[in-house]
């Protein structure tokens, strides 16, 4: 099915979910913690307000953790739901799902439902969709929230997805609205080059201990450290993308993520910060440090957080530069994936994630993060290996064999397991990720 009836589908289903909104004086929001779910209960919230609704958000970690609502009132799940078709069916009131994860079932509603998601309608929510792009069509089909384009951007980054299909249809609305921009660049953090390139995650560039390094690195270039990223000149900015590349190729980084890195940058008009890599981190940091109302918060334009958000994001990133530093030494090589386990570590889908795409890209990664009893799986492979090897299938099966629960996408994915069982899950993982890759 070609992108653009995908889309005309899911605006049909988003009309739906209005139409449900319109009916209700009452929302309440369950959304996800990360940069998307937090970026998505933004655009909700926005649409909600000009609507003239009263509403409640509140933030999860997942459908694991309780919900509450009262009959009569609205429930509307952002970035969860479409996984758990047995748990949505229980929902005794008229329910709206705003999602991108793959639908596991179908829901048996009790009473009135709108799911809105881009696997049910032929489009694919990994890369092309992420929740807070279908809470933008959701916010436009309930009245003129274009503007809002700019905040789908944010989910659209935290999801590592691509400016593709559904994606690259609310850029271009938002371009066409006047909130966004597209400029030529590295995605990198505002501020003077040489912090930029010493604490960037996303690239992680392994500057970060190793300043002589870095110093070398802007003197081949011929790049001078104190100057400003969002100031680079064109000339600046290509021997800066081509020293970029250069190191990555020498880190045997997944060269999948290159033109994520060097190319089109996204300014988003309407934002306190408007460097959409930035805007994404901090969003990000915030959910991560648990302080997802922060992030709203600057989503919506409140100024005063603007300094909290951009110093949590600030102490966040040295956590995980230091982790990365500390933890690199201890991953294992299994047959077919490597592994880390930590106890009590910082949090092991950031490690995860860049270790994965950028130092180890050439087998899936598997991180657990033991604390007391619990451990909590990350699972991350890159595009290319997610042709054969689907994370979100090991993690299910993996996890539901040692008495644990397990999904999520192709190339991310997660499980929670009891501690004592990690080394039968990790075994099991192996072997699944041996025979999908066989
Ligand atoms: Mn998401």
């Amino acid at each position: 099915m070609s992108s653009i009836s995908g889309i005309s589908l899911l605006r049909e289903r988003a009309r739906k979910a209005a139409d449900l909104v319109e009916r209700h004086d009452f929302i309440r929001v369950y959304t996800h913690h990360d940069a998307d779910g937090i970026s998505a209960g933004a655009i909700i919230a926005k649409a909600l307000l000009r609507a003239g609704k009263s509403f409640q958000i509140s933030f999860l970690k997942g459908l694991n953790e309780s919900f509450d609502y009262e009959k009569g009132e609205l429930l509307l799940f952002a970035d969860m739901g479409s996984g758990y078709a047995d748990l949505m069916s229980e929902v005794d009131t008229d329910l709206v799902i705003l999602d991108h994860h793959i639908p596991n079932g179908e829901i048996q509603p009790k009473r009135n439902l709108a799911h809105v998601n881009p696997h049910l309608v032929g489009m694919d929510g990994t890369y092309e969709l992420s929740a807070s792009g279908v809470s933008y069509f959701f916010a436009t089909e309930l009245g003129r929230n274009r503007d809002l384009a700019s905040m789908a951007v944010v989910g659209m980054l935290g999801d590592k997805q691509k400016i593709i299909g559904g994606n690259a249809e609310i850029v271009r609305e938002g371009i066409e609205a006047g909130v966004i921009e597209e400029k030529k660049g590295v995605a990198l953090h505002s501020g003077k080059l040489r912090d930029a390139l010493l604490k960037s995650l996303e690239p992680y560039l392994d500057f970060y201990g190793r300043e002589e390094e870095l110093k070398e690195f802007l003197r081949k270039a011929r790049l001078d450290g104190d100057r400003d990223v969002d100031n680079l000149d064109d000339d600046e900015i290509r021997r800066l993308a081509d020293a970029v590349v250069l190191r990555l190729l020498q880190m045997k980084t997944y060269t999948g993520v290159f033109e994520q890195i060097v190319g089109k940058r996204l300014i988003l008009k309407n934002m306190l910060v408007k460097n959409s890599v930035m805007l994404t981190d901090v969003v990000n940091s915030c959910g991560r440090a648990g302080v997802m109302s922060i992030a709203l918060s600057l989503l919506l334009g409140d100024v005063d957080s603007l300094n909290k958000a951009i110093k949590i994001n600030d102490d966040y990133t040295i956590q995980v530069l230091e982790e990365l530093k500390r933890r690199r030494d201890e991953v294992r090589e299994g047959f077919c994936i490597r592994y880390l386990v930590m106890e009590d570590g910082l949090s092991a889908s950031p490690i995860a994630t860049t270790l994965s795409r950028y130092i180890m890209a050439d087998k899936p990664l598997i991180v657990v993060n033991i604390k007391n009893e619990y451990a909590k799986v990350s699972a991350r492979t890159n595009e290319d290996l997610a042709r054969r090897v689907d994370l979100a299938e090991v993690m299910k099966v993996a996890a539901e064999k040692v008495g644990g629960r397990g999904g999520g996408h192709r190339v991310a994915a997660g499980a929670n397991i009891s501690a004592e069982k990690v080394d039968e899950f990790l075994k099991e993982v192996d072997r699944l990720c041996c025979a999908m890759l066989a």
